[in-house]
């Protein structure tokens, strides 16, 4: 019998991992967080099963005393409707300064896909929900990290106002400077999951996404989406294309 090279039989391996990747995705129509059929990606599908496995779905990130509060800078986009302030959406750009200039008098979530009840909510609206106030830990993937307090509807409370379908896996989340990004029911049922459109106790100024963004407090900085737009209820796993996190070079799964 013939000796196969070690160094086949592994590359054999990476081989075979990288064929039941693609077929468990052509099997089930990206259903799943995708490996894309790269061994890299792999890592981000074993710790978000991991994560999923072993960690209790409730569990809590830290919570502080307002005495902790400390300087929080803004980062990336700080105002959608201003070109020298990142990122510009030909449509949503001029949508958003509207929405500045009457104070976000007329802001509306749009709330679409697997909810028997799909429309625009209002700021008015989601601040009569009940909400809940946290004062947390921002852990920016640049190497730093904030502690600030946010007040909002819990995602959860919102979802279940709008009648979350029993098919919904995921929560599809837009932004005005023209992001995509997700998150799966876990996260999004999780109480600390909010939609803050409050910071330190006044309302999110803009630099930090007003007048709504999120606060996923289990995940890195950049989960948290600033300038909410709307949010879609989803069965099938969406990487948002060239606006999501996936195809920028980014994990889709950054858990804490
Ligand atoms: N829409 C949108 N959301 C965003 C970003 C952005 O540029 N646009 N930057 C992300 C990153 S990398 C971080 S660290 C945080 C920063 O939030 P802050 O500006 O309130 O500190 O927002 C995240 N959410
Ligand atoms: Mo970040």
């Amino acid at each position: 019998m013939k000796k196969t090279p070690v160094k086949i039989q592994r590359r054999n391996f990476v081989k075979g991992l990288i064929a039941s990747s693609a077929a468990t995705l052509a099997g089930c129509g990206q259903t799943e967080p995708p490996t894309y059929g790269n061994i890299l990606r792999m890592g981000d599908w074993l710790t978000y099963k991991s994560h999923r496995l072993f960690l209790p779905s409730n569990s809590l990130a830290r919570e502080y005393e307002l005495s902790d509060i400390s300087p929080a800078p803004a980062i990336g986009t700080t105002n959608p409707a201003d070109p020298d302030k990142g990122g510009q959406h030909p449509e949503y750009a001029p949508e958003y300064g509207k929405l500045l200039k009457d104070g976000f008098a007329s802001y509306g979530l749009r709330v679409a896909g697997l909810v028997e009840r799909p429309g625009m909510y209002s700021l008015a609206a989601l601040k009569r929900l009940p909400s809940r106030t946290q004062i947390t830990r921002h852990t920016c993937e640049e190497g730093w990290s904030a502690i600030a307090q946010w007040t909002g509807a819990p995602l959860r409370t919102v979802l279940e106002a709008a009648g979350i379908m029993p098919n919904a896996r995921y929560v599809q989340f837009h932004s005005y400077d023209g992001w995509g990004d997700g998150i799966d029911m876990v996260d999004a049922l999780h109480p600390q999951t909010i939609l803050a459109y409050g910071m330190n106790g006044r309302d999110l100024p803009v630099p930090h996404g007003a007048p709504l963004r999120l606060r996923v407090e289990r995940q890195v900085g950049y989960k948290n989406m600033k300038f909410l737009r709307g949010i879609v209820v989803t069965e099938d796993f969406d990487d948002h294309g060239e606006f999501g996190s996936i195809q920028n070079g980014w994990s889709w799964y950054v858990g804490i």
